[in-house]
C-alpha cells in the first residue's frame, strides 16, 4: 500500500516555513489521516492551511482538501505517521481529493511515550524532558548571584521553551527556596537580596506550553565576603596592673563573620588625653597584652575583627582603670622656714601630675640631725602640704627630705634640704 503513496515535497516552502532543514516534510495525495484531528478550519487557500499547522506546536501534520467541493478543509492533527505514531497505516485512510502532509518530526513538539501497565503505548502532553546544562555562577557580589545555564537540548524540548524557573535557597537552610522566572530564550538570571557570605543552592528547570520539566542538578554558591556586622563576642579584661592589661574576647558570633576573619583589632584610648592607639593581631589569636599604658589611668578598649573587606563594628567601649602604683616622683620644691630655735616649718609642692601613679594618701618627711645621725619620720596625711617640726635642738643642721605615698607604697624620697635652726634665745 506504501508504496503507491506519491511522495512528493514542498521541501523549499516548508523549509522556509517550518524552519526546519532535518526534517523532510511527507506530502501524500487521496490520503488522509483519521483519528488524530483536533481542529478542523476552512481556508481560501493551502499556504494558509499549512502557516495554522507550523503556528501551532501541537500541529504535527494536516489533512487539506484540494478540491473547491471540499472548501477548503483544513483538518489539523496532534500526531503524524512517519515517526513513532503507529507506522502501520491504520489511520490513514483513502481520501480523494485530500492531500495530507506531515511538516513536523511529533516527537520534537509534543508528546512523550510511556508504557503503562497493560503494555500500550499512551501518549502524553508533558514538560521537557530534560534540565537546563551547565548551570554556573558568571559573578557574584555580597548580596547577589549571577547564573547562567544552556538551552535545552532541541529533541529534549517537547515543545516550545517559554521560561526558565530558578529555584533558590540557602544550602543547608530551613527556609523556603525563592523561586523567579525567566523568559525563554533569555538563559541568565540575577538573584538578588541574597545575604553575603552565605552558600545558596541553586536549582533551574525549563517549562513549555505543557508543564516544567525535570530541576537540574543543584549548583552551590557562596556570595561574596562582605565585613563583619557584629564585634568579637564578650571582650573582657584580665591581669591589669598599672601599666599592663590583658584584653580577651570571643569570636564574631558565626553567621555574622561575612567572611573569614583574618585579624584583629584592639583599640585602646586614654581618656584623659584622648589618645588612641592600636594593635592588631592574627586570626589564632584572641588575646593581647596591652602595655606600656599609664598608671592609674582610664581607658576604653575596643576590639573589632576583619575580613579581607576590612573592620567590622567595634565592641562597646569597656572602661579600664589601670592599677595605681608608687609615686615615680618626690614632692616639689621643698623649702624650710628656720624661724625659731626649736622648730622648722617644711612645705612642699605635689608631685607633679602624671607621676603620682595614684591617689597620694601621705607624706613622709624625714629629719636627720646631721652631725648625730639620728633620724625621726613625721607621717602628713594628704592633701596637706606642709609640717612645723618641733622639739628640735638649737643651732643644730638637720637634713630633710620628703617622699609621697599611694595605697602601694612610697616613691623616691626628695633631695635632701639642710637647715639650721636658731641661736637660742
Ligand atoms: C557579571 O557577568 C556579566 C555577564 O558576563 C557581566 O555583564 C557583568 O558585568 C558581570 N558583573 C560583574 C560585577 O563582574
Ligand atoms: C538543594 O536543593 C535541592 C532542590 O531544591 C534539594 O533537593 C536539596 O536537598 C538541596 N540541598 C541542600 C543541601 O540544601
Ligand atoms: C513562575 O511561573 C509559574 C508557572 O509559570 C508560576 O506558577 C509562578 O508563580 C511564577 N513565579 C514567579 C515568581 O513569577
Ligand atoms: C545583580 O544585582 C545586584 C544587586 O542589584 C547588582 O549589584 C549586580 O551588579 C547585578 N549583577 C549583574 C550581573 O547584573
Ligand atoms: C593572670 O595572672 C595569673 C598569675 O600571673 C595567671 O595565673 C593567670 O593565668 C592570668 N590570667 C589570665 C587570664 O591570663
Ligand atoms: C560569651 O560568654 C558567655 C558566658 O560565658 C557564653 O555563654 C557565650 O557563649 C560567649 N559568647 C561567645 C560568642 O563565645
Ligand atoms: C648614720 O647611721 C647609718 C646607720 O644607722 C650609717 O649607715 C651611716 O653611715 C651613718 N652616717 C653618719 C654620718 O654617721
Ligand atoms: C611613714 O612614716 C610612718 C610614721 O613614722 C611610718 O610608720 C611609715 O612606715 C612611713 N612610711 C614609709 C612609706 O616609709
Ligand atoms: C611651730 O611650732 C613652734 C612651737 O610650738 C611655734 O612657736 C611656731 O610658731 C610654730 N610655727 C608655725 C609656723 O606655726
Ligand atoms: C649642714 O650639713 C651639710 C652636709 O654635711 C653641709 O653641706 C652644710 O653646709 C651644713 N650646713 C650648715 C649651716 O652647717
Ligand atoms: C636660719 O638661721 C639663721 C640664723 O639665725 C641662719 O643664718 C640661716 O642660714 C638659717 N637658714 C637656713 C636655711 O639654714
Amino acid at each position: 500500500m506504501l508504496k503507491n503513496f506519491l511522495y512528493f515535497t514542498l521541501l523549499l516552502l516548508l523549509n522556509q516555513v517550518v524552519g526546519m532543514a532535518t526534517f523532510q516534510p511527507v506530502t501524500i495525495n487521496n490520503l488522509v489521516l483519521a483519528g488524530r484531528v483536533y481542529q478542523m478550519l476552512y481556508v481560501g487557500e493551502w499556504l494558509i492551511c499549512i502557516q495554522a499547522c507550523y503556528d501551532d506546536p501541537r500541529c504535527t501534520s494536516y489533512n487539506y482538501g484540494i478540491s473547491a467541493a471540499d472548501n477548503g478543509l483544513c483538518e489539523l492533527n496532534d500526531c503524524g505517521f512517519q515517526d513513532w505514531c503507529e507506522r502501520d497505516t491504520k489511520y490513514l485512510i483513502y481520501f480523494p481529493n485530500f492531500v495530507f502532509q506531515e511538516i513536523r518530526k511529533f516527537s520534537f513538539y509534543i508528546m512523550k511515550k510511556d508504557n503503562n501497565q497493560d503494555g500500550k503505548k499512551t501518549f502524553s502532553f508533558s514538560g521537557p524532558n530534560d534540565y537546563p546544562l551547565n548551570v554556573r555562577q558568571l559573578n557574584q557580589t555580597t548580596q547577589s548571584i549571577f547564573i547562567t545555564w544552556d538551552a535545552v537540548e532541541d529533541n529534549e524540548k517537547n515543545g516550545k521553551i517559554l521560561s526558565y524557573k530558578i529555584t533558590y535557597t540557602l544550602f543547608n537552610g530551613k527556609n523556603s527556596p525563592r523561586t523567579i522566572n525567566v523568559t525563554a530564550p533569555i538563559v541568565h538570571a540575577n538573584l538578588t537580596q541574597l545575604v553575603s557570605y552565605r552558600r545558596y543552592n541553586i536549582t533551574v528547570l525549563a517549562s513549555n506550553e505543557h508543564g516544567d520539566g525535570p530541576g537540574s542538578d543543584s549548583v552551590i554558591v557562596r556570595t561574596d565576603t562582605s565585613k563583619p556586622i557584629a564585634p568579637p563576642a564578650n571582650v573582657t579584661v584580665f591581669n591589669k596592673t598599672s601599666t599592663c592589661i590583658l584584653v580577651m574576647w570571643n569570636k564574631v558570633p558565626y553567621g555574622k563573620r561575612k567572611g573569614h576573619i583574618r585579624q584583629y583589632k584592639v583599640e585602646y584610648t586614654e581618656v584623659a588625653s584622648n589618645y588612641a592607639q592600636i594593635r592588631e593581631v592574627g586570626d589564632k589569636t584572641r588575646h593581647l597584652m596591652v602595655v606600656d599604658l599609664k598608671k592609674n589611668a582610664h581607658y576604653t578598649i575596643k576590639v573589632s575583627a576583619a575580613t579581607v573587606k576590612g573592620y567590622g563594628p567595634a565592641s562597646q567601649p569597656l572602661s579600664v582603670l589601670t592599677e595605681q602604683d608608687v609615686p615615680s616622683a618626690p614632692p616639689q620644691i621643698v623649702r624650710a622656714v628656720n624661724k625659731t630655735s626649736t622648730s622648722i616649718l617644711i612645705r612642699w609642692c605635689e608631685v607633679p601630675f602624671g607621676q603620682k601613679n595614684g591617689h597620694i594618701l601621705s607624706y613622709n618627711v624625714t629629719y636627720t640631725m646631721v652631725n648625730q645621725n639620728v633620724t625621726t619620720t613625721k607621717q602628713i596625711e594628704a592633701p596637706t602640704l606642709q609640717v612645723n617640726l618641733t622639739g628640735l635642738r638649737a643651732n643644730t643642721n638637720y637634713s630633710i627630705t620628703v617622699m609621697a605615698s599611694t595605697i602601694t607604697g612610697h616613691g623616691p624620697a626628695s633631695p635632701a634640704i639642710y637647715v639650721n635652726t636658731q641661736m637660742e634665745g
